[in-house]
């Protein structure tokens, strides 16, 4: 029923024909992310039905007032010097709720780690940090909006003024529209969900590197929050509208409506602007690893932390998806996990010496145990991941 329900409120983005054959399918493919093997099974789930659509640039003005590589884990601690450790600092973007809120307090109540909330809201940030009971000297609130390159310029400069070191940065914040009729656009002109998911992303964590690399931390880590529904060797991937980031024609072309304002050059489609940011997210982690893990000792890694339901994330789907989404994830795909539990997951990666391999993304299985996940073919195309980085790296002003 629960299924018949969360399907009947999808009527725009997916059908699935038969309910025996599609329950079948989520027995092979927990909500944990394991491969999805077979792709019949996903073909059941017919095609979005894709409507043009009308681009019109709204300009968002965000500055607010106020298989897996091998590397051993670097620089990890001896147990000697972890008695004598100072305190790390972690930056986590986006952590004024869900995942990044719950991971920020995970990491404080270790006693272990001072917690700088990356957030463009300030003042929902620090309710937030005081509303799980995090106490004044685990955390910084610091404005960071995502979509303004140059408040993220700004933040970094705000940053190093602090002459904090930086021990690990937590690329989390992100957008959705699933059901935005028009794309929106960042602040430089970009689509909202890219510009802000992955663009904004991107120069922040090409910035950051180098204060990464100066740290003395025994383990100095990058992490971009990647997702299941932006790889289609998966059943959620599968769930129409897919991420596909074809020759990039779109992004390369300036992403700002004129042409297109989808990076394969497509009509605009929210949901797959933020699955195809996912693929950005994580393609973009590869190619850090492979650019500068041997060379600065970092260790790069994406996750899926399990499908966090209630999150604001779904703040702008219809109020029926919200109210039917959680219940289908827990009893249906039963991929459901809830904000604590995967802030505790986020947490793992961040200083976890056991999930200190570079180059990983990694996920969990329904005990909750840590796995090394494999991405979709697209998610882990190298000659895709060096394009990406090059047009971004153009769009973002570093080339
Ligand atoms: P939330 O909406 O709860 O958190 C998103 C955070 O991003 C919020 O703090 C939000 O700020 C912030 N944010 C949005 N836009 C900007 C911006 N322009 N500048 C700075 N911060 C911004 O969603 P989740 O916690 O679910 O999402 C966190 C991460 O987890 C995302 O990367 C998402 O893709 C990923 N993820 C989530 C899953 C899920 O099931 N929920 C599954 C897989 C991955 P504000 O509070 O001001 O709105
Ligand atoms: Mg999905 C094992 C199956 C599984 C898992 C793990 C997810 C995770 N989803 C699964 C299956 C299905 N979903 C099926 C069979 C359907 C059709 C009924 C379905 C539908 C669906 C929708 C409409 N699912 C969604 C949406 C969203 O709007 C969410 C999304 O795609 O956001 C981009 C979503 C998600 N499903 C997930 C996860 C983790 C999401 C949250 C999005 C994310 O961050 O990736």
């Amino acid at each position: 029923m629960a299924l018949q329900a969360a399907y009947s409120i999808l009527p725009s983005t997916v059908s699935i024909h038969k309910e025996g054959k599609f329950s079948a399918s989520l027995k092979e493919t927990t909500l944990t992310g394991f491969s999805f093997s077979n792709r019949a099974k996903a073909d059941k789930i017919s095609p979005l039905l894709t409507t043009k659509r009308r681009q019109k640039p709204r300009f968002y003005t965000g500055v607010r007032a106020q298989t897996v590589t091998a590397t051993p884990p670097a620089n990890e601690a001896s147990p000697e010097q972890k008695k004598t450790q100072r305190k790390g600092t972690a930056v986590i973007t986006g952590a004024s709720s869900g995942l990044g809120l719950a991971t920020a307090k995970a990491l404080a109540d270790t006693g272990k780690w001072h917690v700088i909330m990356a957030c463009r809201n300030f003042l929902k940030a620090e309710r937030a940090a005081r509303s799980v009971g995090m106490s004044k000297e685990d955390y910084t609130v610091m404005h960071l909006d995502l979509a303004s390159l140059e408040s993220v310029k700004q933040f970094v400069d705000n940053f190093r003024r602090t002459e904090q070191p930086l021990d690990v940065l937590v690329c989390n914040a992100a957008v959705y529209q699933p059901t935005a009729k028009e794309p929106s656009f960042t602040a430089e002109g970009f689509e909202l969900s890219v510009g802000t998911n992955h663009l904004g992303h991107f120069l922040l964590s090409r910035l950051l590197l180098d204060d990464l690399k100066k740290s003395d931390y025994p383990s100095k880590r990058m992490i971009i929050v990647g997702s299941i529904t932006g790889n289609t060797n998966t059943l959620a991937g599968n769930v129409p509208p897919k991420a596909n980031l074809g020759d990039l024609r779109g992004l390369a072309s300036g992403l700002n409506g004129q042409n297109s304002s989808m990076i394969d050059g497509g009509d605009f489609d929210g949901a797959k602007a933020y699955k195809d940011s996912k693929v950005c997210n994580m393609l973009t982690m590869q190619e850090l690893h492979r650019r500068y893990h041997e060379e600065t000792g970092v260790t790069f890694a994406s996750l899926y932390p399990g499908c966090i339901a209630t999150t604001g994330l779904f703040r702008e789907h219809i109020p029926l998806f919200r109210l039917l989404f959680p219940p289908f994830q827990k009893y249906i795909t039963k991929g459901y996990v809830s904000e604590e539990e995967a802030g505790k997951r986020l947490a793992q990666v961040v200083s976890d010496p056991s999930l200190g391999k570079s180059g990983v993304y990694w996920s969990w299985n329904n005990n909750s145990s840590s796995f090394e996940n494999q991405l979709s073919k697209e998610a882990s195309d190298a000659e895709k991941a060096k394009k990406l980085w090059e047009v971004s790296e153009k769009l973002v002003g570093l080339a």
